[in-house]
């Protein structure tokens, strides 16, 4: 049947199980959004700004593990997703970005709101497409949801020329791809996998290194099977937070410049180090040269091209982290490394990391754990960049599979609004936290009318210190205190959010915490909490630039509470 090719589009949509789509419209997708309302399955959130388009769509990806989708027009619209595409490369997060192009004969002649779009996001796409002939639409959305959620997820562009979607072709979705070239590793490879096991059964120090890809390949009972059965304990990357329980016994935090202490010493320490879809980032490794110098790497990633970039390898494993692990665990046998485990729990002691001080002021880190107390543990966190982001991985306690949502390879400040809103949209039972910086926040607030619109209830937790704290941070250690352009005034935030009609409060003391953090969950409405906490608040343990794990410095103030965080030791 003929149809034109926005009618395929949105046929195409509905076929991949498209449910929302987050968009702001323009000239070049007139056709296309003129067409949507024929298709009721296809929900569209209108959105105050591209890149909050591209954030809602990760973070409804990330919430739901399904495609996040995004549309914008040419020109502007299209370069306006551009931080959010590079977010989504950064941390393999599947979406499919769709902009309206200029019409065919306009193509290369700098028409009015031309951009070459598919030039500017060829790196930070997985793959992109400009489509010229609408009898090819149906095929390439087909190729690029697949390629967007299979193999390592990441975010595929699709542009539309105007006349594509006004041309009419027969509809036809294809039952599969035909992609000669892409064909993702999914089974690790045997002979790999057995001198993994020989290594593990070898070591008297493993230690698992968890990253998101255990998340996105669902593969919590997996590692949960390895750890336990051969006794090694697990710290994750920030971005692998939530893959592993932090209660469980065998969880020792996450490592990095801002992790804990005892993880990054295990690290160091360590004579078997078994990495689990995770990439090295330099912010998890700090100094390569320094990086886990006693051991033996193994390697399981789904993506070869992680494989020996940026440590040196000993046993790589290509493939999907479920399935490697499911058969690596068919064939290990229960250990034991108790002297190992000690040492670790006795490193935990000495050096807890992420104790808090007492103060009369109101300290951030405090905050977050009220927020976790009230909560008990079961929102899904999202968090915006900067020192908040590094509190809110820190002393929330992350027992639930994917419940931090946080922009770590890009680190984009003002990720935390629309990513907040799109994870709400996809999981609309759950409680969802935006953890925002007074700084963050100013960069997306307006997406503030797009959940009063859609009466999307996040609740918002301002982190406002009244800085662009993290550099602030880094010019109090290593710039002499010269506090160049980070000091940052802001509007009043309450009444931001009562001129969107979103209801909220302003929190300065401590016994005030609670009660506002009840109150926000209470009501069923989005809600903002402006917490205005200690200026000059560090975040502790850091690892200085250049330094390796080992070198960590940790929190210089010495009273501190301690907070029964653990049951176990
Ligand atoms: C878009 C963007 N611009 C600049 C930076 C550099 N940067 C990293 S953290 C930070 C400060 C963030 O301030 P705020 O949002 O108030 O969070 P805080 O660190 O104070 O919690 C800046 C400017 C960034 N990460 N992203
Ligand atoms: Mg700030």
């Amino acid at each position: 049947m003929k149809m034109t090719g926005a009618q395929i589009i949105c046929e195409s949509l509905v076929k991949e199980g498209v449910e929302v789509i987050f968009g702001i419209l323009g000239g070049a997708v007139l056709p296309l959004y003129d067409t949507l309302p024929n298709y009721p399955q296809l929900r569209h959130i209108l959105v105050r700004h591209e890149q909050g388009a591209a954030h809602a769509a990760e973070g409804y990806a990330r919430a739901t593990g399904k495609v996040g989708v995004c549309m914008a027009t040419s020109g502007p619209g299209a370069t306006n997703l551009v931080t959010g595409i590079a977010d989504a490369c950064l941390d393999s997060v599947p979406i499919v970005a769709m902009t309206g192009q200029v019409a065919r004969p306009f193509i290369g002649k700098d028409a009015f709101q031309e951009i070459d779009i598919t030039g500017i996001t060829l790196p930070i796409t997985k793959h992109n497409y400009l489509v010229l002939d609408t009898g090819s639409l149906a095929r390439t959305i087909k190729e690029a949801f697949y390629l967007a959620r299979t193999g390592r997820p990441g975010p595929v562009l699709i542009d539309l020329p105007r006349d594509v979607q006004i041309d009419q072709a027969e509809f036809h979705y294809p039952s599969r791809v035909d992609l000669p070239g892409y064909k993702p590793t999914l089974q690790g490879h045997p002979a790999q996998i057995k001198k993994a096991v020989k290594l593990i059964s070898e070591s008297q120090r493993p230690l698992i290194i968890a990253g998101r890809g255990i998340i996105i390949s669902g593969a919590y009972g997996e590692l949960k099977h390895l750890a336990e059965t051969a006794q090694i304990p697990v710290v994750t990357t920030l971005l692998g937070i939530s893959s592993f329980p932090e209660s469980h016994v065998l969880s020792y935090g996450w490592l990095g410049m801002h992790g804990m202490a005892y993880a990054n010493m295990a690290v160091d320490a360590a004579d078997l180090i078994i990495a689990i879809g995770m990439r090295f980032d330099d912010r998890a490794t700090a100094r390569v040269s320094g990086f886990a110098p006693h051991a033996h790497i193994i390697h399981i990633d789904i993506d070869p091209a992680e494989i020996g970039k940026n440590v040196r390898v000993d046993v790589p494993i290509v493939g999907d982290v479920k399935v490697v692990l499911e058969a690596l665990n068919r064939l290990i046998t229960p250990t034991e490394h108790i002297d190992w485990v000690q040492q670790l729990d006795d490193w935990r002691k000495k050096h807890p990391s992420i104790l808090i001080r007492d103060s009369e002021g109101l300290l951030p880190q405090f905050v977050i754990r009220k927020i976790y107390e009230v909560t008990r543990g079961e929102a899904i966190i999202v968090t915006g960049v900067g020192q908040n982001q590094m509190w809110a991985a820190q002393h929330y306690w992350y027992d639930k599979p994917n419940s931090l949502i946080s922009s770590g390879g890009l680190g984009t400040m003002g990720f935390e609004l629309p990513a907040a809103l799109g994870a709400k949209i996809g999981r609309p039972d759950e409680v969802v936290w935006c953890i925002a910086g007074d700084g963050g926040f100013q960069m997306t607030m307006q997406e503030l009318a797009t959940i009063a619109q859609e009466r999307a209830a996040v609740k918002i937790a301002i982190i406002n210190n009244g800085y662009l704290g993290m550099v602030r941070q880094w010019q109090e250690l290593f710039y002499g205190k010269r506090y160049v352009a980070t000091p940052l005034s802001c509007p009043d935030f309450v009444k931001i959010a009562e001129a969107y009609g979103i209801p909220g409060l302003t929190v300065k003391r401590k016994e005030e915490v609670v009660p506002a953090v009840e109150q926000a969950i209470r009501e069923p409405s989005p809600f903002l909490l402006n917490f205005i906490v200690e200026p000059e608040e560090n975040v502790y343990p850091m690892v200085p630039p250049g330094a390796s794990l080992a070198e960590i410095m940790e929190e210089p103030k010495k009273e501190v509470t301690v907070w029964p965080r653990r049951s176990t030791p």
